[in-house]
């Protein structure tokens, strides 16, 4: 059932190679006609970006840029638009297909992560989770059972895309599902675009996928990736799947709130206390600096030649010199501190959400404003990749493993990015200090990251969204 080779006119965009997008619209939907919404999917299919779509606008972006390097061409944000679909397990029950192998899929989101519950190892508090994605009572027209996600260059275009394809399912007499609500997200603007509220860079290593992305040419890089990690049924794919979900993908997203004027404040007051800058403390903390250079090639002070460089591996992982043994990119793909590394790769395709920091927040060193991560990645196995990596690496102090001979029980500690408390154990973390030679500490973290729902959902490929219109 493996296949080798995988057809981009079947996969959606979005998980591979990723839909350019300065504005991402999500649009969460019941279904409310299973019969009327097979035939309204028919009609839209033409609306569904695959992956050679995506491949086309993303060679019209590179070419743009060329052109504006030579000067040939002014600098502009190209029109590109991109719809995705995805449905959570009860929505794809609507469409009669009950037979993914994915435990935690099926539960959901909420009961798969939330804390406290016997035999759980989540650690979301429902207390912090928004209404519209607990549902708390039970409304079946508040089910989500699908999710549109609209990719485009601006807000304008995307709201002008999201009202098409409102278009094809909703209308006067014949409506085939209901808005249950809409998030958006965009880009930060100018200069600190590419940038997450922290002010990091991000979306800098991905998995690299065999048979779909060049092989990385420097001699410490991530390997190529089995594409069956990301893709169902493709090669290397953990768990076999029926046929009709082969080439699809397991989609997780998850609503991330950011204390932005906390963090900074934190570090402001700890990192003198440890002989470091703010900044060393956080790019510690991260594992790159703000400008995406690794902290592994440049521990002491940033250099922005290496600003996207993964030529990387931790290495030597006896300490933690260069590099956190906790820090966040280390947790949560963690190189050669782990055997097998690949088989947990997640296709990250976050996007920022929420407006800049206030003056006033900055003054009062107090979030006023909800603004954040809208934290969405591709798998083919949600229990290997995001949850593992959530739950096993990020949230637990002895990940990465037999480390404890440096750092002192439990380990090297959680991760102060993504990593959640579970009181009343100390949430802290181990890292060398600013002191010439560095000294092993371990700081007390405060929680700066606050999950505020989700939901697990799966992405089919282009035959069997069209299987289901049948
Ligand atoms: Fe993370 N950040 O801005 O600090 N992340 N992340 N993440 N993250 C990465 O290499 C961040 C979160 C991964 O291959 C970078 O692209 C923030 C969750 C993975 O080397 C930065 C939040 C999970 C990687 C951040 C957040 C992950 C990664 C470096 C939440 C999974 C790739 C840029 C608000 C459960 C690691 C880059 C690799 C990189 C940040 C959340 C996973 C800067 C702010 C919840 C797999």
């Amino acid at each position: 059932m493996e296949a080798n080779v995988i057809d981009k006119n079947n996969v959606q965009g979005d998980i591979w190679p990723g839909i350019p997008k300065s504005h991402q619209i999500l649009f969460f939907f019941n279904i409310t006609n299973k019969d009327k919404f097979r035939a309204h999917l028919k009609n839209a299919m033409d609306m569904i970006t695959t992956s050679e779509d995506a491949i086309q606008m993303r060679g019209r972006i590179r070419q743009h840029k060329i052109e504006v390097a030579k000067g040939n061409q002014e600098p502009s944000l190209l029109s590109a638009q991109g719809v995705n679909l995805s449905f959570t397990s009860k929505g794809l029950a609507q469409l009669g297909k009950h037979d993914l192998r994915a435990g935690q899929f099926d539960a959901g989101m909420k009961d798969d992560l939330r804390g406290g519950v016997a035999g759980g190892e989540g650690r979301d508090n429902l207390d912090d989770w928004e209404e519209r994605f607990k549902n708390e009572k039970n409304d079946p027209s508040k089910v989500i059972h699908g999710v549109f996600s609209i990719g485009a260059q601006n807000s304008f275009a995307a709201h002008y895309l999201l009202g098409k394809v409102k278009g094809r399912f909703i209308g006067f007499l014949s409506s085939s599902i209901r808005e249950v609500f809409t998030i958006e997200g965009w880009v930060r603007p100018g200069s600190l675009r590419g940038k997450e509220h922290f002010g990091f860079e991000d979306e800098i290593s991905q998995p690299q996928l065999d048979g779909l992305d060049p092989e990385p040419e420097g001699d410490k890089e991530p390997k190529l990736v089995p594409p069956g990690i990301i893709i169902n049924n493709a090669k290397g794919a953990p768990t076999p799947q029926p046929d009709w979900a082969t080439e699809g993908s397991f989609f997780v997203f998850r609503k991330l709130q950011q204390y932005v004027p906390e963090f900074q404040n934190w570090l402001d007051h700890t990192a003198p206390q440890h002989y470091l800058t703010s900044d060393q403390l956080s790019a510690r903390l991260v594992g790159r600096w703000k400008s995406g250079t690794p902290v592994c090639l440049a521990p002491l002070k940033d250099n922005p030649e290496l600003k996207r460089n993964n030529n990387f591996d931790f290495t030597p992982v006896e300490n933690q010199h260069a590099c956190p043994f906790a820090a966040h990119i280390r947790k949560v793909r963690p190189r050669a501190d782990f055997s097998n590394p690949d088989r947990n790769c997640i296709m990250r395709r976050s996007m920022t959400y929420g407006p800049e920091l206030t003056d006033h927040e900055r003054k009062t060193e107090t979030t006023t404003a909800d603004r954040g991560l809208l934290f969405m990645c591709f798998q083919s196995n949600i229990a290997n990749g995001f949850r593992l990596i959530q739950e096993k690496w990020s949230n637990q102090d002895n990940f990465p493993r037999r480390k404890e001979k440096v750092t002192g029980e439990p380990g090297p500690g959680a991760d102060a990015i993504c990593g959640q408390p579970n009181p009343p154990d100390n949430f802290a973390v181990s890292i060398c200090d600013g002191q010439d030679p560095p000294h092993d500490v371990r700081l007390k973290l405060e929680s700066w990251v606050t999950p505020r729902g989700g939901e697990y959902f799966f992405t089919p490929s282009i035959k069997a969204l069209k299987g289901f219109s049948a």
